[in-house]
C-alpha cells in the first residue's frame, strides 16, 4: 500500500507526530470552481484550517501516486489543467495504474483519507441521490464511500440539485449519521435550511469528536456528515436559488448531460444564471468548512 502513497513533509510530520490533519479534495478545484477563483481557494483553505492548529493535506492522484498534500504547483496543475480526470472510486485504480492526473471527488478523498489515516475532510457539498434518480440511477458512489470509509466530512449539506429526502434516506439505509453543526435543519449548501432535519445536532467540536472517536471504537465502520450551514450573510435564500436550479437542470436534460458529467455542468450553470452570486456564496461556505473541520480535527487528537 505504501507504495501508491506520497506526502509533503508538512503532512507526514504531521501524521507521524500524531498532529491533527484534515483531508480536502481536488475535484472542487479542477470541476467545481472556474480558474483563478479555483486557485485562491485552494490555497486560502489550506491557511484557514493552519490557524485552527490542524494541517491541511489536499488530496490529487498523479504520476502513480496518491498525493496527500499538494504543493502549490500541484494546485495549480489541478486548477489550470484541461481534460484533468474526476475521480471517485470506480476510476481510482485506472487513473493510478496509467499514471494520469486525477482529481478526487469526496469519495475519492474519503478513500485516500483513510488510508493515510486522517479521519476529517472538509468540502463544499456531497454528492447524492439525483432528482428523478428513479429513473436514471443517478447515485453518487459519495453516498456509498460514506456507508463503508471511516471518515468524517464537514459540508454545507447537499445541493437542492439533488433530490434531498431521497439522499437523507439513502444514507439513514447505510448507517450513515447525519450531525447538523450548530443547526436542527439539514442544510442545502446555498441556504441554511431545506425541508429536512438532521438526526442529531451538535454545537462545539469536541462533542463532534467524542462522536465519531466513539462510533470508530465501537467497530461501527463508515463515514460522518457534519452539515455545517453557509453563514447567513452568504445566504442565497432557497426559493432564489430553486427557479435557478430548475431551469439548469432541465438545461442538462436538454443537451443530454449524463454520468459524471451532470454535477459539474448544473455547477456551472448555477454560477452563469446567478451572475457569480452561487460562487461567492460557494467560497463562503468553504471556508467556513474548513475552520469547523479544523478545530473538529484538533478537538479529535487532543
Ligand atoms: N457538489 C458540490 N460541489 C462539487 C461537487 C459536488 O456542490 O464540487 C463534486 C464533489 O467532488 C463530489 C462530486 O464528490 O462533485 C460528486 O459528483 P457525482 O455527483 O458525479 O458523484
Ligand atoms: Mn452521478
Amino acid at each position: 500500500m505504501e507504495q501508491f502513497l506520497s506526502y509533503t513533509d508538512e503532512v507526514r510530520d504531521a501524521l507521524e507526530s500524531g498532529k491533527p490533519v484534515v483531508a480536502l479534495e481536488s475535484t472542487i478545484i479542477s470541476h467545481g470552481l472556474p480558474y483563478p477563483e479555483n486557485m485562491d481557494m485552494a490555497k486560502k483553505v489550506e491557511n484557514i484550517i493552519r490557524e485552527q492548529g490542524a494541517v491541511p493535506a489536499t488530496i490529487g492522484l498523479m504520476d502513480g501516486k496518491i498525493k496527500i498534500g499538494l504543493t502549490e504547483d500541484e494546485l495549480y496543475t489541478f486548477a489550470t489543467e484541461e481534460g484533468i480526470h474526476k475521480v471517485s472510486r470506480r476510476d481510482f485504480a485506472h487513473i493510478i495504474a496509467k499514471q494520469e492526473t486525477g482529481a478526487t471527488t469526496v469519495a475519492g478523498t474519503m478513500i485516500a483519507a483513510n488510508l493515510a489515516g486522517i479521519r476529517v475532510f472538509a468540502t463544499g457539498g456531497i454528492g447524492g441521490v439525483h432528482r428523478e434518480g428513479e429513473y436514471t440511477w443517478d447515485v453518487s458512489a459519495d453516498l456509498q464511500e460514506l456507508a463503508q470509509t471511516n471518515v468524517a466530512v464537514v459540508c454545507a449539506g447537499a445541493k437542492s440539485i439533488l433530490d434531498i429526502g431521497r439522499t437523507l434516506e439513502y444514507l439513514e439505509t447505510h448507517g450513515v449519521p447525519v450531525v447538523g453543526y450548530k443547526t436542527n435543519a439539514f442544510p442545502s449548501f446555498y441556504s441554511r435550511e431545506s425541508e429536512f432535519g438532521v438526526d442529531f445536532s451538535i454545537d462545539n467540536p469536541a462533542d463532534v469528536a467524542k462522536t465519531l472517536q466513539t462510533k470508530w471504537q465501537l467497530g461501527l465502520d463508515g463515514g460522518a456528515v457534519v452539515a455545517n450551514p453557509v453563514p447567513k450573510a452568504s445566504e442565497i435564500p432557497f426559493n432564489e436559488i430553486e427557479s435557478v436550479i430548475e431551469q439548469a437542470l432541465s438545461e442538462a436534460k436538454a443537451d443530454n448531460v449524463t454520468g459524471k458529467d451532470v454535477t459539474p455542468f448544473i455547477l456551472s450553470r448555477v454560477k452563469s444564471l446567478t451572475d457569480g452570486k452561487s460562487l461567492e456564496t460557494n467560497l463562503a461556505l468553504v471556508y467556513h468548512n474548513a475552520e469547523v473541520a479544523g478545530q473538529i480535527a484538533a478537538a479529535y487528537h487532543s
